[in-house]
């Protein structure tokens, strides 16, 4: 990367938009210094802050002084509370530059930040890029970077974001290790697009408040109408991951529906399916936006699923076999599951839990491969059996089902184990007070008999 040459006199300007909310004064002026110091003279336009109706004092008159004497900073208040969409919607349409760069309010640029991204929109003037996202520590600030490669954005069917490792089929098409890489979807903060493709694109969709949805929402619409999301290696940004935001996060859900509703076609499904919340949430109106997907003649969602997320596997929801997967003997008890954490799901024991009947950790599907598929993220867990062992336990799925993984659900609703030829019992262990499931051998007992819901009934 430092021995990249650029054309910096051809290259295009950019205006460089931060929007905040009731942000700390350190990590935000930390932002805004850093860009000032790291961005090529040249090829800074400006950079605009938005304020989004901050309540916070030292975001009011201390920060304006503090900004006054600052070359090419502008402030700009909005009038009541946006929401990160429109708030940064409200600094591109004061941009004078001719690619817009949005940022965190909690960044720190890295020398070489930004050429990169410029340069590519120079030469490609539908790709929108996003600088490598490096960690800085939330409890000291300290600029930890990123550890090994970049990795690119993804989604699971709770429509939550998530980070993946490069897939084999991109390497092979990047012509050398600085190449951009492309990516499905970005986490949402920091990219630089054409001004002028942005708006051709339809900016943001104004309906979502606050924050959420509206990353994906973009990263579907960028592909499927005809530009490409990349991220570059040479480019990078820090970011501080807070463990709480400064604001209620309640807005998230209606803007993933909105971005489901307009992007997904019929497989909007396969999310309410999994977040049965989702499909009763107002979502207020979208006409507008599938006129946009209609004039820009955008693809569907399932071209998207299968050139540019091919990786992502979609679930079969065969009627009347996914949702709770419920006992009969014990009667409101569902097969339950809680992940080690977000980023990695397999390994603990599948327990029972009063039926909820909302999706999420209740979710499994069994699938025509005699899977019991924990899908509700990516990477998916099946239900497995280790060697001589009688509890379920979550395993990462394969690509062919391997034979402890496999379940047979009869007719009279038993869950047979191939391997082990017994079958899956709500049972409690002697030292126990719980009931889990278990393998015993076969009887006629109800706590031997399952069946899926969608709903508590
Ligand atoms: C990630 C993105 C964030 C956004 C979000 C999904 C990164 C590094 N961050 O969450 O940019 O795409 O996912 O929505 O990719 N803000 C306002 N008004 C509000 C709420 C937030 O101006 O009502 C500002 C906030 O001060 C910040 C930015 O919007 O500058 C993003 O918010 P965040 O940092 O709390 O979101 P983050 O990083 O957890
Ligand atoms: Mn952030």
């Amino acid at each position: 990367c430092r021995e990249k040459k650029y054309d910096y006199a051809n290259m295009p300007k950019t205006s460089v938009i931060i929007a905040f909310y009731n942000e700390a004064w350190s990590t935000l002026l930390r932002t805004v210094y850093s860009v000032l110091e790291t961005s090529p003279d040249i090829l800074l336009e400006e950079v605009i802050l938005v304020d989004d109706y901050s309540d916070r004092e030292h975001l009011k008159e201390r920060l304006a002084n503090e900004l006054s004497g600052l070359p090419k900073v502008r402030l700009i208040r909005a009038n009541k509370r946006e929401g990160l969409v429109r708030a940064r919607l409200l600094g591109a349409s004061a941009a004078r530059g001719n690619v817009l760069t949005f940022l965190d309010c909690h960044c720190e640029c890295h020398e070489g930040w930004l050429e990169p991204l410029l340069q590519r929109i120079h030469e490609e003037e539908s790709a929108v890029v996003c600088p490598v996202i490096d960690v800085i520590d939330w409890n000291t600030f300290e600029y930890l970077g990123n550890s090994g490669e970049p990795q690119i954005g993804g989604f699971d069917w709770r429509l939550v974001f998530t980070w993946h490792t490069v897939p084999e089929r991109e390497r092979q098409r990047m012509k050398s290790p600085i190449d951009v890489i492309r990516s499905p979807t970005m986490a949402g903060g920091l990219f630089a697009v054409s001004k002028k493709y942005f708006e051709y694109l339809g900016s943001y969709d104004t309906g979502m408040e606050v924050w959420g949805g509206e990353n994906l929402e973009f990263s579907f619409r960028i592909w499927q109408c005809g530009g490409s999301l990349e991220t570059h290696p040479c480019s990078h940004v820090g970011h501080v991951f807070p463990k709480q935001a400064p604001y209620s996060r309640n807005k998230a859900l209606a803007n993933s529906v909105r971005a489901a509703e307009v992007w997904m076609d019929d497989y909007k499904e396969l999310y309410y399916h999994r977040n049965p919340r989702a499909r009763l949430e107002p979502f207020g109106d979208v006409t507008e936006r599938r006129q946009l997907r209609e004039k820009l003649q955008c693809k569907d969602f399932k071209w998207f699923l299968e050139t540019v997320f091919p990786e992502l596997h979609v679930p079969e929801d065969r009627p009347g076999f996914f949702g709770m997967l419920q006992n009969k003997g014990l009667k409101k008890y569902c097969f339950d599951y809680n992940p080690p954490d977000e980023n990695q799901v397999a390994g603990r024991q599948v327990i029972l839990y009063l039926c909820h009947g909302l999706g999420q950790n209740q979710f499994f599907e069994y699938t025509s491969q005699y899977e019991i598929r924990y899908n509700t993220h990516h990477p998916e867990a099946c239900v497995a059996v280790e060697e001589d062992s009688d509890i379920l336990v979550m395993h990462l799925c394969k690509e062919v089902a391997p034979e402890n993984q496999k379940f047979i659900l009869q007719e009279d609703g038993s869950l047979f184990h191939k391997q082990s030829k017994k079958c899956v019992q709500a049972a409690k262990k002697e030292s126990s007070d719980n009931y889990e499931p278990l393998l015993r051998d076969c009887t006629n007992s109800d706590y031997q008999r399952w069946f899926f819901q969608e709903h508590v009934s």
